[in-house]
């Protein structure tokens, strides 16, 4: 197959002109920005992804089009490597660079892509592509779609579906079908099969109740749509009720993000009973977190953290059930609550990783492990297996060695099947829920049970308006701020003054802000803590807009 690079420039000036100037980077969530400034990145984006393909020996590629929990005019694009990863970090330096450059110079750059990574430009490629369900996603995907094939690539696009199903896809493409069925009814069957047989017959169990609240707005996005598609697989071994399924704007009061930040229920929560269980997606359905409201009207959330320890707690009790030799870990970022990696530490005794905030560095960590369990705070994360973890548990199941007891091989055959059930490429909200679910009726816990494991430190996360948000650079996992000059040491001292006091200072990879988190040992110390340092770093890092308040001291 000949390709003549022409058409790259001559697509770009005649359907995808460049109409920005300011230069964008491929950040922790790919590109994302208004979607009328997205048009010309996602045509590059898909003669990258065509290239990437190619650079992969044809493996599949996707590339998919969302701006998750972000308001509704936002859009985005990041890209899918073959085995359901992030895009390499090499690459994403190449997907800046070619995003920056003018359309004139455009057909050079691929060119330089070309001969830089030895690419066969005639060799087979395959894209996969998928969009959220804002208005703008499909004019979007056509960009991505006429990108590919100005490349002469095979592009597949699969409509609206969330980003962990497209990673799914992608990954079923380049296994030959041995991860799942690359379809949306392949991906429902993997889930719901390892479920049920998860769940046998008895629904209930202990305090455990088949009633789960979901929030059918799922922030509006794409997330409600496939809930809704996906229950009607499921027959009543999830007692599921679902509420808000009206339209709205995306991400307008609800969603997971919305749950976590503001810490209280999404608007148009139906009258329940204290002590339901009841969760929240975001937009693009990669994250997920549970809340109630107990007896005292008061709310009460259990975010990734909380999820993380029950999935911990759960695999140890199998993996030491059926005794294979695998090591185990579990990953988080500096957003993780204080109490929460005190009580895996000290009381489930697993080890604890703490990486810089996005998913790929959490992923990447968690790799490690044989068994790495990795969360954010926010709701996103998911289990990965080793090969290692993989062969001596599927041998255990078999009983190879003939040598194991009836107790030993049921825990091993009942870990292949929470393999199964967890979408290992990206954290899936909807794999997530039915994983948590069979955890608490394993266990026979209601919230209050889960709940109970440990008590979250009072936090907050506040936001900051700031000249220039690249003032700030962080290190040590986002722990520690390296400049602007002197900040750190103060925020160093204002810590000191309260117990269990933390608090860090990042700018945002999404948002043009600066993000402020703080935990302290009581809600009031918590505030005042977060408000100082706001005011510091409103005051070093060029803080625009009214200096944040400090409130008056307790003391
Ligand atoms: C993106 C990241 C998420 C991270 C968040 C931080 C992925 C798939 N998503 O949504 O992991 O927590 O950004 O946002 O990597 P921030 O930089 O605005 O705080
Ligand atoms: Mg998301």
């Amino acid at each position: 197959m000949s390709v003549n690079l022409r058409a790259v420039y001559a697509f770009a000036r005649e359907m995808y002109p460049k109409n920005v100037t300011t230069d964008i980077q491929y950040g922790t969530a790919g590109f994302r920005t208004r979607n009328d400034k997205l048009y010309y990145v996602m045509y590059r984006m898909g003669l990258l992804a065509t290239l990437r393909s190619r650079a992969k020996d044809g493996q599949t590629i996707g590339v998919m089009i969302t701006a998750s929990h972000n308001p509704e005019p936002d859009n985005g694009v990041k890209l899918v490597d073959p085995m359901g990863e992030m895009l390499d970090q090499s690459w994403e330096k190449l997907a800046t660079n070619l995003v920056n450059v003018s359309d004139m110079e455009l057909q050079d750059e691929i060119a330089r892509i070309i001969e830089n990574e030895k690419i066969d430009i005639g060799s087979a490629s395959c894209v996969f592509v998928g969009m959220d369900n804002r208005y703008h996603s499909p004019g979007l995907l056509k960009a991505v779609e006429d990108g590919v094939l100005t490349l002469k690539g095979r592009v597949k696009s699969f409509g609206i579906v969330t980003t962990p199903m497209l990673h799914y896809f992608v990954v079923c493409a380049n296994t030959n079908n041995a991860y799942g069925v690359a379809t949306e009814e392949g991906y429902y069957d993997k889930l719901t099969t390892s479920f049920k047989r998860l769940r046998g017959t008895e629904f209930e169990r202990g305090n455990y109740k088949n009633k789960l609240i979901f929030d059918g707005k799922c922030a509006n996005g794409v997330g409600a749509r496939k809930m809704l598609r996906f229950l009607k697989t499921m027959d009543n071994s999830l007692g599921i009720e679902v509420f808000n399924k009206g339209e709205g704007k995306i991400n307008h009061e609800c969603g997971a993000d919305y749950v976590k930040v503001q810490q209280g229920c999404p608007i148009g929560l139906p009258e329940i009973e204290p002590n339901t269980r009841c969760c929240s997606v975001d937009g693009d359905a990669d994250r997920l977190v549970y809340f109630f409201t107990d007896a005292n009207n008061q709310f009460n959330l259990l975010d990734g953290d909380r999820i993380a320890t029950l999935i911990a707690g759960y695999l140890m009790d199998l993996i030491e059930k059926c005794g294979v030799d695998v090591t185990i870990g579990l990953v988080q970022t500096a957003y993780a609550n204080g109490a929460s990696t005190e009580y895996i530490q000290n009381v489930l005794k697993v080890p604890v990783a703490t990486t810089s905030t996005g998913v790929k560095h959490l992923h990447h960590k968690a790799t490690e492990f044989d068994v790495g369990i990795y969360f954010e705070a926010n709701g996103h994360g998911t289990v990965v297996f080793s090969n290692k973890a993989r062969k001596s548990i599927h041998a255990a199941s078999k009983n190879v060695g003939n040598d194991l007891n009836e107790e030993q091989v049921a825990a091993a055959r009942k870990l292949l099947l929470t393999i199964d059930l967890i979408n290992e490429t990206v954290g899936d909200a909807i794999s997530d829920m039915l994983l948590v679910e069979t955890i608490l009726h394993t266990n026979g816990w209601d919230v209050k049970d889960w709940l109970a494991a440990y008590t979250d430190l009072p936090n907050v996360q506040q936001k900051l308006m700031v000249a220039d948000r690249n003032v700030i650079r962080v290190t040590d996992a986002d722990r520690k701020c390296v400049t602007p000059d002197g900040l750190q040491k103060e925020i160093d001292l204002l810590v000191a003054k309260y117990p269990k006091g933390r608090s860090f200072v990042r700018p945002s990879g999404t948002e043009d802000v600066v993000r402020i988190y703080a935990e302290a040992a009581t809600r009031e110390d918590t505030d005042r803590l977060a408000s100082e340092v706001s005011l510091i770093t409103y005051r070093l890092a060029g803080g625009i807009g009214r200096e944040p308040s400090v409130p008056l001291s307790h003391m």
